[in-house]
């Protein structure tokens, strides 16, 4: 068992654990290579679209969603049966001002589970500096937040979402990660991110698991990859597997599956300015 009686017991109450030892360094090196090397073809950034259900685009992705070291915790955590609903780049230049609003992602994605997981693992250091992910312990326990789109150009997030209620700054728990470490939090908990004060980017993947009772409530249509156990209930379309990266049936797929998320994370929004 890869998280210890007492991770499991502080997931339920505090709604994360972290960090997680998940890749040598050597490995989360030579993905962050891979990474930036698709960036440098494209004038050194990733297109907007290519941050979500990007499993779809990049073999080398896909392969390491289904790694047991990722697979292990998170079966600990929400049982045998996975679903990958999703995986987004999180990556903030170095001395960049981008930041996360505080946000519950129950609230935008459309599913109908309690259960969802994110698992965030850090391709550079994730350092406080750096602006790593911050938490408020226990939200997850308690009702959905009010939220308000304030579209901000340095906002990562789709519209600005943003916690309206009080919270209490001071109560925030850091959750720093070394190069190959990962955290996982429950998608109800608060969470947001400041800006990057390093000299290094700031590269995380946050790939979102859940059970596949789970249901996509918003969206007509949706679909996830099976990465462990079975699927009982087939409620989303089975992704196809990319045999490499940029593997022209997956491509295809994914054009669809990006439209589909973008309709679901700008549900109810005043404006959809693409930024996914
Ligand atoms: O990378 C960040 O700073 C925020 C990530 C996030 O909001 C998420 O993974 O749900």
């Amino acid at each position: 068992m890869v998280l210890n009686v007492s991770e499991v017991s502080q997931f339920e109450v505090d709604g994360y654990v972290s960090p997680i030892s998940v890749l040598s360094v050597g490995e989360a090196n030579d993905l962050r290579h891979k990474l930036e090397a698709v960036e440098a073809r494209q004038n050194g950034a990733l297109y907007p679209e290519q941050r979500n259900k990007s499993f779809l685009l990049f073999k080398w992705l896909n392969d390491l969603v289904r790694d047991p070291r990722i697979l292990d915790p998170v079966t600990q955590l929400i049982g045998p049966d996975i679903l990958l609903w999703n995986t987004i780049f999180w990556i903030k230049e170095a001395g960049a001002q981008n930041f996360v609003s505080w946000h519950q992602d129950t609230k935008y994605w459309g599913l109908s589970s309690d259960k969802v997981v994110t698992a965030w693992l850090a391709l550079s250091p994730a350092s406080v500096e750096a602006g790593c992910m911050k938490v408020m312990s226990g939200t997850h326990r308690g009702e959905v937040l009010s939220h308000e789109d304030r579209y901000h150009a340095d906002n990562m997030l789709t519209r600005g979402q943003e916690i309206i209620d009080d919270l209490d700054e001071a109560k925030a728990v850091f959750m720093p990660l070394e190069v190959g470490e990962m955290s996982i939090h429950n998608y109800r908990l608060a969470h947001a991110s400041g800006p990057n004060g390093s000299t290094d980017r700031r590269i995380g993947i946050s790939m979102h698991f859940m059970p596949p009772d789970t249901q996509q409530i918003v969206g007509n249509w949706d679909c996830a990859m099976l990465v462990r156990g079975s699927d009982q209930y087939g409620h989303f379309e089975a992704t196809p597997i990319p045999a490499c990266d940029f593997d022209p049936p997956a491509v295809a797929f994914h054009k669809k599956a990006a439209k589909a998320i973008n309709e679901v994370l700008y549900a109810g929004a005043a404006v959809n300015d693409g930024k996914l």
